[in-house]
């Protein structure tokens, strides 16, 4: 806790211990009273009744009854992880952030990602945006970039974020769908609002089922202000790129993931840092000035709109690492605050009309979530630097001023005063003009970006949006929805509008819808496609071996190596958890039992059996699933020579492919080698 030289803020009172305890320290309430029986009420009588002046069960009772807090109205299931930011390319050039000064310096950072849609408990898998929420503790007071994992935005004014959220999230008389856009309110509200149809072109492709969040692209979304220590401005977009790479699921394996691990991305965060596999992303920044914004087809303060990377390309300017998983999760990831009103000195918002409306929603709702505006002292969400003010009071108090003033200015030569020199100084711009609910004629394209999104796409990925939206639409009840959204696809193009026509069952097309602008026919941006930037390394991602007693302990130790060595997670799955002998004795220890590790849980698969191994997982269905969807889901597969003859054609239809490695002497390191491809796209074409 900060001091100054006459004020001091502290806890009230002094200083609390409170621990955890361990079995040598006596349990005791609240206020410190031990506490002689954890285990019964007081009573009257053996068997009689309570006493009301029980204050041992009552505080804690009364404490059990108020241990949630309101969850978030959007982004309620989220994970969160600590780390740093470390500059790797000072932009001192463009802003006098102190954080991006000096080369090698490290700002301490709290990450928390997050789906926005469902409630708390829901699953990790559901086709949604993720959040990306960065809280950066600099020197110079804390700056939330608060992010989602998709460039742009359903809507282009804050004043429709309400109705948005309504639409997507249960539909109010009958609480449900959770956790997913496939109704007909969510559907509705999009088929009225063209100015979406970018960023549904976003969240029916690959992007909104991700295989991790450590795999995800992240993105500041606005264009903000970059202000030099002249007082010059830049504008800027913020964007984190993974390490790894990116990578999704398919459809068929969300829907299963969610049913067998749906803390799939949590775990998988946690497992990741506690491995000493530390996530990381680089921050990149694309910058420009008011006259490519001038000069660029779209407004760049329309959130519906992005800047491709070809047109100004990413500066890679630092790196993000998560390092620590955090002591509590709700002590931290629950309570931690973010607000778009956080930004610090050189860093500054634009008019961006979404923009403008969040910084207003984010400290509203905080105080609503945390109840009561001393938030901030929560330790997650105060900075790390000194800070100095005559804030008071307030339910939940933790840090109380101390000394006679408490206002500024006084004559007591007391307290901290205002700096014009190196405090937050706003960007001075013109503005004016008369006062008017409007959007601006310059946000008035809504499908040439959708479109650019599109023809960007792999023919595969285009596949799966088209899928995509015909599953979505599918689970319309109402025909007129689902004729609506194909009316807007029309306008985007032709053939994902008669291919959504054709798996709806649509016996008459549509009118196209009209536009409030005429289509521009722009370039495709590689960038924006997932498959046409791939990883090409199997780093980071998971191997389950699925194994049998009587294997070549060889061929495991091979296998396994190779895989390590690749960076990858190995996952020895077996009949029993107790693993399996070799055919030398050796005992090979397993962490999943077949039945509660399906494939899909894993990147790539092998399956190592003996011939009576083989037979033995032939009879049994889990493990005939385990194989056959590996190979529907397109996933590298390796088998010793009994599991290829005896096991595969009972669990699989079709012949193996080149994806199918056999498990010979030297066939773990092609095997490994090829898995960097994630999946043996053929099959799936
Ligand atoms: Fe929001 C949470 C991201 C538009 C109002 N938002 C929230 C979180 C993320 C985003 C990542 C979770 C933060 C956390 O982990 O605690 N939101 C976005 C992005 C947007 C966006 C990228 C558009 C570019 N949001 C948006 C608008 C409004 C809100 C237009 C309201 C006018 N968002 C909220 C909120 C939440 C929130 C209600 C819920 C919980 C919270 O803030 O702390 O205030």
């Amino acid at each position: 806790m900060a001091k100054d030289d006459t004020r001091t803020d502290h806890g009230t009172g002094g200083e609390t211990h409170q621990t955890a305890g361990g079995p040598h320290e006596t349990m005791t309430t609240q206020v410190g009273m031990p506490v002689s029986d954890d285990q019964n009420t007081l009573k009257v009588g053996d068997r009689g009744p309570h006493l009301l002046e029980d204050q041992v069960f009552r505080e804690k009772i009364f404490h059990f009854d108020h241990e949630r807090i309101p969850e978030r109205v959007v982004h309620a299931r989220g994970y969160g992880a600590r780390g740093y930011f470390e500059l790797t390319d000072p932009l001192s050039d463009l802003t006098r952030a102190d954080l991006f000064q000096r080369k090698g310096e490290k700002t301490e950072v709290f990450v928390r990602f997050s789906t926005v849609a469902g409630n708390k408990g829901s699953a990790d898998l559901a086709r949604d945006v993720r959040g990306f929420a960065v809280k950066f503790y600099t020197k110079e007071g804390n700056w939330d970039l608060v992010g989602n994992n998709i460039p742009v935005f359903f809507i282009q004014d804050a004043m429709k974020f309400p109705d948005l959220i309504h639409a997507a999230k249960q539909e109010p008389d009958r609480g449900f769908p959770q956790a997913q856009t496939a109704h007909d309110n969510f559907w509705d509200f999009i088929s009225l609002m063209p100015e979406s149809m970018h960023m549904v072109m976003w969240i029916m492709s690959d992007r909104t089922i991700p295989r991790s969040f450590r795999f995800m692209e992240g993105f500041g979304v606005h264009t903000f202000r970059l202000v030099d220590g002249a007082g010059k401005s830049t504008f800027v977009k913020f964007h984190w790129k993974p390490k790894l790479g990116l990578q999704s699921v398919l459809w068929d394996e969300a829907v299963k993931i969610n049913g067998a691990d749906p803390d799939f991305h949590r775990r998988d965060l946690w497992d990741a840092i506690q491995m000493g596999d530390f996530p990381e992303w680089e921050l990149g920044v694309q910058v420009f000035d008011d006259a490519f914004a001038d000069s660029f087809p779209f407004d760049v303060l329309d959130a519906t709109k992005l800047i491709p990377e070809e047109d100004v390309p990413v500066r890679i300017v630092g790196r993000l690492v998560l390092d620590r998983v955090v002591d509590n999760f709700f002590a931290e990831t629950e309570q931690v605050a973010f607000q778009t009103g956080n930004i610090v000195p050189g860093i500054d918002h634009s008019n961006d009309p979404l923009l403008q409306g969040r910084n207003f929603s984010y400290l509203d709702t905080q105080l609503k979530r945390l109840g009561g505006p001393n938030f901030n002292h929560i330790p997650v969400n105060a900075p790390r630097c000194p800070f100095h003010h005559f804030q008071q009071d307030g339910h939940m108090a933790m840090h109380n001023p101390v000394g006679r003033a408490n206002y500024e200015p006084n004559s007591h030569g007391l307290g901290p005063r205002e700096n014009p020199e190196t405090g937050f100084t706003s960007y001075p711009a013109e503005e004016g003009g008369a006062k008017r609910r409007i959007r601006a004629e310059s946000f008035a394209d809504h499908y040439s970006q959708a479109r650019q999104f599109y023809i960007s796409q792999t023919a595969i990925e285009q596949a799966n949006i088209a899928n995509a939206l015909v599953f979505e639409l599918s689970k319309c009840e109402i025909p007129e929805i689902r004729a609506r959204v194909v009316s807007h696809l029309l306008n985007i193009d032709a053939g994902l509008a008669e291919e959504v026509a054709t798996g709806l069952g649509l016996t008459d097309m549509p009118e196209a819808a009209t536009p409030a602008k005429p289509v521009v026919e722009t370039e495709p941006s590689p960038a924006l496609s997932i498959l046409a930037q791939p990883p090409g390394t199997f780093e980071g991602r998971k191997l389950g071996i699925l194994v049998t007693d009587g294997i070549d302990g060889k061929h495991f130790d091979a296998l396994k190596k190779a895989a390590t060595e690749a960076g990858a997670q190995v996952v020895v799955i077996a009949k029993a958890v107790g693993g399996v002998e070799t055919n030398r004795g050796r005992r090979i220890e397993a962490d999943e039992k077949i039945d509660g590790a399906p494939s899909v849980l894993y990147d790539a698969v092998a399956v190592l059996a003996s011939e009576d191994g083989a037979a033995m997982l032939a009879g049994m269905h889990p493990a005939r699933t385990f194989l056959a969807d590996a190979f529907a889901h397109g996933k590298f597969i390796a088998l010793t020579a009994p599991a290829a003859a005896a096991f595969w054609p009972k669990a699989v239809p079709e012949e193996p492919d080149g994806g199918v490695f056999s498990l010979d002497d030297s066939g773990a390191a092609s095997f490994v080698e090829a898995c960097a491809g994630l999946r043996f796209w053929d099959r799936l074409a």
